[in-house]
């Protein structure tokens, strides 16, 4: 079936305003708490991240940006931002969100913001302004937060009082926002703390970022849920109240699995990107979200695992593009609980995929972005050029 000129029309609009960050460490060895399986491709270094980022962008046009991880890519912290604005332009990129590390050090065993060690809440700080100044002297926009902070067993932690130090930990950190920059608050009910976890879910996400200043929104990472929970319901809400401030996508099928974005469940994905069409239908203006990738490949292809991802979303994006909206109102209206339902399936169910070729050619894009690729000869190249490097990479657990 050929879709209507009125349906392509919609979808190539629609992709025109899409655009999905990847993050640096999607490239990167990355393992299951049992160990690493080295891919002889990986990046390791800003460089061959951003060259990566850059050849996914070139053949699916829909990210332009790199979110880096502050740890992983600046490891000396301010000292080593250097020159990555000039070295991301090289590769077609730009950097995208700023994401401090204030889990992986030893110190942090306790916690960070959330440690009762006066000395280690003051370190972890540290680290969170001086992400703000990389953010702020790179030019960047958005500050992404997740803590681990947690306790794996009953009555260890003062839950209350932990609650204080983050609320005044994140109201300093938003004192030194400049210009239009923001800072997202992620959440996460378990893992790796699996008995309390310090911002365990939306409302608690929520309630700091309101604590903590005008700049501060919610962060929704898709795998950070418990099964079942319906996450277009809290995306909605947040919209509702101006408080949703980007996504981390992946899909999960048991717990936060970091699976390719619709590989389980993509009737889910679509839901979340019509609630978002819905609302921006219904008040006319555009939401400020950032749609971000948040996975680790440890089985696929980094590579092709991030075209696939983005070609999903893209997919995913244009099909809730072109739900009937004043059908769908009315339905809603007059309790006509299938016809309000058939919008969404009928949507859901287009092959849009003609309509996403026919957008990618009329922007000098290749139709097939995941062939493209494997024609390209970029995969072999950087298996020559980094698998020594890789190979040298330890991959045990213990
Ligand atoms: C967490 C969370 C964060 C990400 C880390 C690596 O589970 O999703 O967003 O930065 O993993
Ligand atoms: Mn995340
Ligand atoms: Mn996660």
């Amino acid at each position: 079936m050929t879709l209507s000129s009125k349906t392509a029309d919609m979808i190539h609009r629609a992709l025109d305003s899409f655009q999905v960050e990847l993050p640096s460490w999607g490239f990167a060895n990355t393992g299951t708490r049992f160990g690493k399986f080295i891919q002889p491709a990986a990046a390791s270094s800003i460089d061959e991240k951003f060259s990566d980022a850059g050849q996914v962008h070139k053949v699916t046009g829909a990210c332009p940006t790199v979110a880096l991880h502050v740890l992983w890519d600046f490891p000396d912290g301010l000292k080593s931002i250097g020159n990555v604005n000039a070295l991301a332009e090289r590769h077609g990129v730009r950097a995208g969100s700023i994401n401090p590390n204030v889990f992986q050090d030893q110190h942090y065993k306790y916690g960070s913001l959330g440690n009762p060690d006066a000395s280690v809440r003051k370190a972890a700080m540290t680290h969170l302004l001086d992400s703000a100044e990389i953010a702020t002297r790179l030019g960047l926009r958005d500050i992404s937060l997740w803590f681990a902070d947690g306790s794996n067993y009953p009555g260890t932690a003062n839950i209350r009082q932990r609650r204080k130090w983050f609320e005044q930990g994140l109201q300093e950190l938003h004192g030194r926002l400049q210009g239009d920059q923001r800072m997202l608050v992620e959440y996460k009910p378990f893992e790796p703390a699996f008995y309390h976890t310090d911002i365990g879910d939306w409302g608690m996400a929520y309630l700091l970022a309101k604590s903590a200043g005008p700049r501060a929104r919610v962060l929704v990472d898709t795998g950070h849920h418990y099964l079942s929970q319906n996450i277009e319901q809290i995306v909605d809400w947040l919209l509702a109240d101006g408080m949703l401030g980007g996504f981390h996508f992946n899909d999960r099928r048991y717990a936060d699995d970091d699976l390719t974005l619709g590989s389980i469940d993509p009737y889910q994905i679509f839901r979340i990107f019509h609630e978002i069409r819905f609302f921006e239908w219904e008040t006319s203006q555009r939401a400020d979200i950032a749609y971000m990738v948040d996975q680790s490949h440890n089985l696929k292809g980094k590579m092709e695992a991030m075209i696939q991802t983005v070609m999903t979303a893209q997919e995913l994006y244009a099909k809730a593009s072109i739900v009937d909206h004043a059908k769908l109102a009315e339905g809603q209206t007059k309790c006509a609980l299938v016809d309000a339902e058939t919008c969404l399936k009928d949507a859901f169910s287009t092959d849009v995929r003609p309509a996403i070729r026919d957008w990618a050619r009329s922007h000098g894009l290749p139709e097939d972005p995941m062939d493209s690729f494997r024609q390209s000869g970029y995969l072999e190249r950087i298996t020559r050029e980094r698998s020594q490097k890789n190979a040298a990479a330890g991959s045990s657990y213990a």
